[in-house]
C-alpha cells in the first residue's frame, strides 16, 4: 500500500478549499504597512529565537491600537564592496575598546546609510507564525508515502498558511516593480523575483524565489513526469535571468525546493552558492536538477519515495506523528547508564 500510494492534483492541498489560519487580505486597506514609520507603537512581548551567526533576532510584539500579535524580524545584512569607500571615511567615528601592541579593537559608528538592519514584520501574525520563528527543538521524520497520505496531508488540508501572498504576486497586486522574470506561459511560467528574506541591496546573499503560475501543485510531493517542462523551463530561464541581471554564473547558484516548505504553492528558492541561505540543509533542500533527474528516472519518483522533513516539536504536525508513536519529544527520552 505504502508504495503505491500516489498523489495527484486532486488531493494536492488546494489553498481554495483549505481552512487557513491567516486572515485573508486581497488588498488590505487597514495594513501596518501602509503608515509604519518608526517602532514607536511597539511593544515587545518576548524575543522567539535569535541567532548569533546569522546576526538575526525574532521578536514577538504588538502595535498599540492594532489588534493581533506581530513579529519583527531583525538581521544585520551582509557589507556590500560598494559601501566599504562609505565606512572607511572621516564621517565613521572610532570609539576605541582597547589596544595591545599592534592590534586596537573599536567599535565603529558609521553613517546613518551604511547602518541600516533589515527588518521584516508581520501583522497580525498567527500562531502558525509564532511556531514557525520560535526557537524550539527540532526533529527529522521519514515521511512514507502512507504516512504522506494519512498523516501529513490531512495535517495540510486543516492547516497551513495563507496564500494570498502568492496569489497577489502571480496577480500583479503586490511587489510589480520587484519583478526580475516572468514568463506567463499557464502551464509552465512562473514570477521570479527577490524573495522576502533578501533586500536586494548586495549579492553576496542574493536570494530570489520563482513562483510557479499554475495552481494546485502544492509541494515536491506532487511533482510527476507532467512537471518536467515547467521544471525545466524555470530552472534554464530562472538562472539566465539572474545572470543577465546579477552577473552570476548560473554555476554559481544554488537551485532548490524545500520539503515540507512553508508555503503549499509550488515555488523554487534561487541563493548565491557561496551565502549560507537558511534552509539549505539535506534535511530540507532539494536540488532541482536533482529533483529534474529523479523525475526522469521514474515520473512517479516523488510519490514512491520516502521523503524526510525537519519538523519543530511546536508544529502541530509533529504532534501529528507523536500521536501515532513515530516521534519522541526530546524531553521524554530516557536515558539508562
Ligand atoms: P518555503 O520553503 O515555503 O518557506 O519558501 P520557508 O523557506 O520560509 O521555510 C517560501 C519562500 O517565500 C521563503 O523563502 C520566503 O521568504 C518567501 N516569501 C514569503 N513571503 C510571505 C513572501 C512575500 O510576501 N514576498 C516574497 N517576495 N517572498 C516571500
Amino acid at each position: 500500500m505504502a508504495d503505491n500510494a500516489s498523489v495527484t492534483q486532486d488531493d494536492a492541498p488546494d489553498a481554495k478549499r483549505m481552512k487557513s489560519e491567516s486572515l485573508t487580505s486581497e488588498c488590505r486597506t487597514d495594513s501596518i504597512h501602509s503608515s509604519l514609520s518608526d517602532f514607536s507603537s511597539f511593544e515587545l512581548q518576548r524575543v522567539l529565537n535569535e541567532n548569533a551567526q546569522r546576526k538575526t533576532v525574532f521578536i514577538q510584539g504588538s502595535f498599540k491600537e492594532r489588534k493581533g500579535q506581530a513579529i519583527v524580524i531583525l538581521e544585520k545584512t551582509p557589507f556590500d564592496e560598494k559601501s566599504i569607500d562609505g565606512i572607511l571615511s572621516a564621517n565613521s567615528r572610532l570609539k576605541r575598546d582597547f589596544s595591545n601592541d599592534i592590534y586596537g579593537n573599536y567599535e565603529c559608528y558609521p553613517e546613518i546609510q551604511f547602518n541600516n538592519i533589515k527588518a521584516t514584520i508581520i501583522h497580525p501574525a498567527t500562531e502558525k507564525h509564532i511556531q514557525k520563528y520560535e526557537s524550539q527543538p527540532v526533529h527529522i521524520i521519514d515521511e512514507t508515502p502512507e504516512f504522506y497520505h494519512t498523516l501529513t496531508l490531512p495535517h495540510l488540508q486543516k492547516e497551513q498558511f495563507n496564500l494570498q501572498w502568492v496569489t497577489n504576486i502571480i496577480e500583479h497586486k503586490s511587489e510589480v516593480e520587484r519583478i526580475v522574470f516572468e514568463d506567463t506561459d499557464p502551464e509552465t511560467g512562473f514570477i521570479l523575483l527577490p524573495d522576502l528574506k533578501w533586500d536586494a541591496k548586495q549579492v553576496e546573499n542574493l536570494y530570489l524565489v520563482a513562483i510557479v503560475r499554475k495552481t494546485g501543485i502544492s509541494s515536491l510531493r506532487s511533482l510527476t513526469g507532467d512537471h518536467l517542462n515547467l521544471l525545466k523551463n524555470l530552472q534554464a530561464k530562472g538562472i539566465k535571468a539572474i545572470e543577465d541581471r546579477y552577473h552570476i554564473a548560473g554555476s554559481q547558484l544554488r537551485v532548490y525546493l524545500h520539503y515540507q516548505p512553508s508555503f503549499y504553492h509550488l515555488h523554487v528558492h534561487f541563493t548565491n552558492l557561496q551565502y549560507e541561505a537558511p534552509g539549505i540543509y539535506p534535511e530540507k533542500a532539494h536540488l532541482l536538477s536533482t529533483v529534474i533527474s529523479n523525475i526522469e528516472l521514474m515520473s512517479d519518483y516523488y510519490q514512491k519515495a520516502t521523503l524526510p522533513f525537519a519538523v519543530k516539536e511546536s508544529d502541530n504536525l509533529f504532534s501529528v506523528y507523536e500521536e501515532k508513536g513515530l516521534v519522541k519529544r526530546r524531553g521524554e527520552l530516557i536515558y539508562s547508564a
